[in-house]
């Protein structure tokens, strides 16, 4: 019998995506896909693979029957339901914050530590934060040849990386500047998007401007967001010492995050051998040919699945050190895609 998946959070943004992977998929493992949302979305009907599936009410019956449970709900439902549906026999693939850092379960991105995902004593696997994630499959793949040191980053994050408040509230600021004098309004961008409200999820008008912030205060004026780049970095890749330093910026793009890397190894990496590296990897583009203007953009990998690198330099002055540009979608390989590349990669403990 083949497994039964369950998407918890079917109807948000991350599980709209996550079905719509799943539909463009050629074959899927899965006897049964059942959408699971609030009781505000239960009974909306979903078309997955050709069928209408009613959604279901999220309860402890719901996890009847299911092998895998896949979680896009944010920190407080998955702290409260991943570990329900574990107790109802299900393997809970949770896509918010609430065990990443947790000992006892994995932190999974299939290209890096497949192997991890086995040993899940909770019953719980976890996909990391958007950010790390964009950048694992390459630090992955250089790390392996190359023995990774240290990482240095700049984050360039899409509004969507705030959730549909963030799109809208980027849309917002964008329509009340548009048809402006640029260069006016550009003096005093907070005057022009004044008129809506102050209940915006960033701290900073967003249009027209980038904001050096995203997530909340942690000691020292960290933010979290990036702590969970050096914390997560250091899981997946299975480097507890790696040192990494990492600012996070929001900028006014929809989807899709950007970040430089400034990646340091224990040996000197010449800009041809990484080339070769990454573009070896079946789930990273290679966009390199500055001469050429070949680059990465969020603008041209939104929607895409795969991680786009470009910009690889070997840093002028700092000897075993490449700085290079990246992009993933944030919704896609950075949440829904890598979630269910997870459930994929333990589809077949389940075949029987
Ligand atoms: C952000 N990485 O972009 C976060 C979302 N998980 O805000």
């Amino acid at each position: 019998m083949a497994p039964v998946l369950a998407i918890v959070g079917a109807t948000g943004a991350v599980g709209t995506t996550m079905i719509d992977i799943i539909n463009a998929r050629e074959t899927v493992p899965w006897a049964e896909i059942r959408p699971i949302a609030s009781a505000r979305s239960a009974g909306k009907v979903l078309q997955i693979r050709g069928a209408g599936v009613e959604v279901q009410v999220l309860s402890p019956e719901a996890f009847d029957g299911v092998d895998i449970a896949l979680f896009d709900v944010p920190d407080e439902v998955s702290a409260e339901w991943a570990p329900i549906a574990a107790a109802r026999g299900a393997v809970a693939v949770d896509n918010s914050g609430a065990f990443r850092m947790d000992p006892d379960v994995p932190l999974v991105v299939p290209e890096v530590n497949a192997d991890k995902a086995a040993d899940r004593p909770k019953g719980i696997i976890a996909n990391p934060n958007c950010t790390t994630l964009s950048m694992m499959a390459a630090m992955g793949a250089l790390h392996r040849e190359f023995g990774l040191e240290a990482l240095v980053v700049a984050s360039y994050q899409a509004a969507s990386g705030a959730g549909q408040a963030g799109v809208d509230r980027l849309q917002a600021e964008l329509s009340a500047v548009a048809g402006k004098d640029l260069g006016a309004v550009s003096g005093d961008v907070a005057a022009a998007v004044a008129p809506l409200g102050d209940d915006s999820p960033f701290p900073a008008p967003l249009a027209l401007n980038v904001v050096p912030w995203a997530g909340s205060l942690k000691d020292d004026g960290w933010s979290s967001e990036e702590l969970k780049v050096r914390n997560e970095s250091r899981k997946i890749l299975g480097l507890p010492d790696l040192k990494v330093s990492a600012t996070c910026v929001r900028v006014p793009v929809v989807t899709t995050h950007s970040l430089a890397v400034h990646a340091t190894f224990a040996q000197e990496v010449s800009v041809e051998a990484a080339q070769k590296v990454i573009a070896a990897q079946p789930t990273i583009e290679l966009d390199d040919d500055p001469a050429a203007g070949v680059w990465p953009t969020p603008a041209a990998v939104v929607g895409k699945d795969a991680t786009h690198v470009g910009r690889i330099r070997q840093a002028l002055d700092f000897p075993n050190t490449l700085d290079l540009f990246l992009c993933g979608d944030n919704l896609r390989k950075g949440a829904a895609l890598n979630t269910y590349e997870i459930a994929e990669t333990i589809a077949g403990e389940f075949a029987s």
